[in-house]
């Protein structure tokens, strides 16, 4: 029994994307208990990883001091001493400057862990804002794999993100008003709580639900449809949904007519988009041409204006129209008739042979979509982690547009936000002059275009100075060697680079490479200011200054006292308001008439009354124009000319993942994230490890059986790439044919006698040893950790993982 009374500290749980709000118990100055707090809009509940925080704050791996290697990278001890702040942020501004003066400034890359898997979201402006004060543009991280297809390949539709994860702006789905909700590839029951407590509430109150996911998990058991893809094959059924949903008339013409670019003409000969200076001299170079279907002729679109010549409601959508151009008659095809041939092309029964899933089931989803407006969805890692993703997010987003559910109530809502400056300083004078990211010369339009660099163009750069040298890593958490693909390609870069800091809370296998180790303050150790909590227009109004919990241990810092303090160091204290911090969150807190005393008197946030309006994209803009879409074209484009350009198909093909060796491997391995655990952290808590205690691997009860395998084996799971070992959980709500494996086991808890792995032997437990490294989407990069094909053997007497890690071993040699 304690002898005082618990202080309680209002603040909200940072981490995992959901921001639950929360409040912390604090006895005798020890954090004891965090529970949920439901006056917050993201406080109805919290998950075992946030119940779990104490144990996180209190682990005896924390990392507590500035550490210093003394051996050569490569030696198994790498001498760790520690040293002071002063000396490991003077070396490191030094070696930044030395590589800038030697190499410029984009020699030295930064990493960061995703703000959806770590509390790094309290920091990350200003990470961005030192990259673009010291000028490099090289941000390591997990874009392509989290977020490019939601947030970032849905712009080349919509110019804005169609299904964001909030901050970066975009649209939300607007769950509490929708008629229809698709999950798709994406399970916040373990992954985003938030989401699921919505949606769970939405669906007392009627509205539909439809979850597309290879497993039968989360909200699967309440939804009016589960469709169970086959992994890697979502671009194919988005497809096959718009046909049926076309070839019934189940979209919304009007929006089709009047926002998108479905109406502009194709032209048959060079299959580019028609242009008014094709018709006669003097027509406009930039203007499309659609055709008048009760004029019976052409009529130009001016982009600049967004406005067609005639009503929208005569423009016509499908069939052939012979126009005269200057070089004579001329067939054309509207955008649309070509979107709806590409999607004929994905009947029920197609859809059935690519994707596995019954043809009754595609009408039924495409019917329930169209009776049950408005449709608001949200996809994340089931369909981002494979090399079609691009196309396939985009096929997803030409599905939503059928609806016309886009920033109506209940669809995709672009919310608003309480009003503050961008500070990530893209305006400073050395981000005008620096050099395009690492990827760009490959992928122009992936995300190295948003100054974001894949691990493996990261490796690239570093092992071959492709396309330049990189030489120095400043990383701010991430874990890069389990999180991606080829990792013992990654441990030879990390190893190479002539300069390595790395901020963490833990010492992650990626971090045991670096030249210098920081000590980060977890989030309930540190004041962060947050605007807004994402998941609804109510939780967009919030501002909350989280209060530090407790004090760090030892020595550890926040990753914003460590950037404004490296920054001073570095002599860009100018723009960084001298290094004080308080300082930026007053210059972050003036548009919104808050000030930093009245946060701080008010822990559990303040809301500023923010008004949701719809359809934006018909409101005026400043020069009285309806403003459409942040598109070349101002409108959703179906066919878009920048893919094109680039050499890209203008409407997204689907393209299936390969298998070259069906024999060896005749099953598709996919993924998903444990409940318990996020990403490679947290399987040091003893009460989380102790509820998972080993890797799995699901499995069909059949297949198991096939194969000798029994509930609880070990297996080893190869592919053509490598290896890893896991246990197998059966599972007879899975197709047969597939194999979900989960990532990110390396650590061990010694408090619950649970073991570690080596992430770098096919005996250990690394899912992304065994990814493909060179299967990678053509415009993002996106490496295909959701559909590889693999074998499953069982492994009990070892010698089956022996075998496979010396093959892996002499494939990597
Ligand atoms: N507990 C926990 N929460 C987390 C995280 C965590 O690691 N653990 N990570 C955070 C981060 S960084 C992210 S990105 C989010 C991700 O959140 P989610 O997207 O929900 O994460 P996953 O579980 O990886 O994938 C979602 C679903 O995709 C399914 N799936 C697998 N392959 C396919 C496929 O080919 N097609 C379709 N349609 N579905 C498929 C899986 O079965 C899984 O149920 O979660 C965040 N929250
Ligand atoms: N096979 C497979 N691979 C995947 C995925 C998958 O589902 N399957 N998911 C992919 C996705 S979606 C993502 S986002 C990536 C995730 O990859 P990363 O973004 O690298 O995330 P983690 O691997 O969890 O590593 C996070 C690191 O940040 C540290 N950290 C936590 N909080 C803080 C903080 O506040 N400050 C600092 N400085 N450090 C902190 C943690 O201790 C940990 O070492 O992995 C990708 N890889
Ligand atoms: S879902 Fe769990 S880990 Fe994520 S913010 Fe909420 S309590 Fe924290
Ligand atoms: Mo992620």
């Amino acid at each position: 029994m304690s002898t005082t009374e618990a202080t309680k500290v209002p603040g909200f749980c940072g981490l995992c994307i959901a921001r639950c709000g929360s409040i912390a118990s604090v006895e005798d100055g020890r954090f004891m208990r965090l529970d949920p707090d439901p006056t917050h809009p993201t406080g109805q509940a919290l998950c075992a990883k946030g119940r779990a925080a104490p144990e996180l704050v209190y682990s005896k791996q924390r990392l507590t001091r500035p550490l210093r290697r003394t051996r050569p990278k490569g030696e198994a001890d790498p001498g760790w001493v520690e040293i002071s702040w002063d000396e490991a942020l003077d070396t490191t501004a030094a070696a930044m400057r030395q590589l800038a003066a030697a190499h410029g400034a984009h020699s030295v890359a930064f990493s960061q862990s995703s703000p959806s898997t770590t509390a790094i979201g309290d920091s990350a402006p200003f990470v961005r804002r030192l990259m673009n004060a010291f000028g490099t543009p090289n941000l390591v991280w997990a874009l392509d794999l989290c977020g490019w297809g939601r947030g970032f390949a849905t712009r080349y539709a919509f110019g804005v993100a169609s299904v964001a994860t909030g901050s970066g702006g975009g649209a939300m789905a607007d769950i509490a008003n929708s008629g229809c909700l698709i999950l798709w590839g994406y399970n916040p029951s373990y992954t985003r709580l938030t989401h699921a407590t919505a949606t769970v509430e939405a669906l007392k109150h009627g509205m539909k639900l439809i979850v597309i996911d290879p497993r039968h998990v989360g909200l699967a058991g309440k939804a009016d449809l589960w469709l169970r893809p086959r992994p890697g094959t979502d671009g194919a059924l988005a497809l096959g949904l718009a046909h049926v949903m076309i070839s019934r008339g189940w979209y919304d013409q009007a929006f089709v007519r009047a926002w998108t670019n479905a109406p502009h003409l194709v032209r048959s000969d060079t299959g580019r988009l028609l242009r008014a200076v094709d018709l006669a001299e003097g027509g406009g170079a930039g203007h499309f041409v659609a055709w008048d279907g009760l004029a019976g002729q052409p009529v130009a679109y001016d982009p600049a204006i967004g406005r067609y010549g005639t009503p929208v409601e005569r423009l016509a959508l499908e069939g052939e129209v012979m126009v005269a151009t200057k070089q004579g008659m001329l067939p054309c095809r509207p955008v649309f008739a070509h979107y709806a041939q590409l999607c004929a092309r994905h009947t029920p029964e197609r859809v059935a042979a690519i994707c596995w899933i019954a043809p009754d089931q595609v009408e039924a989803a495409a019917r329930l979509l169209w009776h049950s407006r408005p449709v608001s969805y949200y996809a994340w890692s089931g369909h981002e982690h494979h090399a079609n993703t691009t196309e396939t997010a985009r096929a997803m987003a030409l599905l939503y547009a059928l609806t016309g559910s886009f920033d109506q109530r209940g669809g995709n809502v672009l919310f608003p936000a309480v009003p503050n400056p961008v500070v990530t300083g893209e305006d400073l004078p050395a981000a005008r002059h620096m050099a395009p990211a690492v990827g760009l010369e490959s992928r122009p339009l992936g995300p190295a275009k948003w100054n974001n660099v894949s691990a493996s163009d990261f490796y690239r750069a570093v092992l071959e100075g492709e396309p330049y040298p990189v030489r120095g890593l400043i990383g701010f958490g991430s874990n890069l060697l389990l999180a991606f693909s080829d990792p013992l390609r990654g441990r030879r870069a990390l190893a190479a680079l002539d300069f390595y800091v790395h901020a963490d809370l833990f010492l992650n296998p990626t971090a045991e490479l670096a030249d210098i180790v920081l000590p980060v303050a977890s989030c309930f150790e540190r004041e962060a200011l947050r605007f807004g909590f994402e998941i609804s227009a109510e939780a967009q109004s919030l501002v909350q200054l989280r209060k530090p919990v407790v004090p760090p241990p030892g020595l550890a810092r926040s990753d914003t006292d460590i950037i404004f303090d490296l920054a001073v160091r570095l002599g860009l204290g100018e723009h960084f308001w001298n290094g004080d911090v308080e300082a930026a969150y007053r210059h972050q807190l003036a548009p919104s008439g808050l000030s930093l005393e009245a946060l701080r008197a008010e822990p559990r946030g303040i809301r500023v009354p923010l008004t949701t309006r719809h359809a934006k994209h018909a409101e005026p803009d400043p020069a009285g124009h309806a403003r459409g879409f942040a598109t070349p074209s101002r409108r959703v484009e179906f066919w878009s000319e920048t893919m094109q350009a680039k050499g890209h198909a203008p409407m997204p093909e689907f393209v299936p993942p390969p298998n070259p060796d069906a024999e060896r491997y005749p099953l598709v391995l996919t993924c998903a994230k444990p409940t318990l655990f996020c990403q490679t952290q947290h399987r040091a808590l003893p009460s989380l490890r102790r509820r998972a205690m080993n890797p799995q691997v699901m499995l069909h009860p059949e297949t198991a059986a096939r194969r000798g395998i029994a509930s609880g084996d070990w297996v080893s799971v190869e592919t053509q790439a490598g290896a890893m070992r896991a246990r197998a959980l059966l599972n007879a709500a899975i197709d047969p044919r597939v194999v979900v494996g989960e990532h990110g086991w390396w650590q061990a808890a010694p408090e619950a006698g649970a073991p570690g792995y080596d992430p770098f032997s096919a005996l250990g437990s690394n899912y992304n040893l065994a990814v493909d490294p060179a299967a990678r989407d053509p415009i993002s990069g996106t490496t295909a950790h959701r559909s590889g094909c693999c074998e499953v053997f069982r492994t009990s007497s070892m010698e089956q993982g022996k075998a496979a890690d010396t093959r892996v071993a002499a494939q990597r040699a």
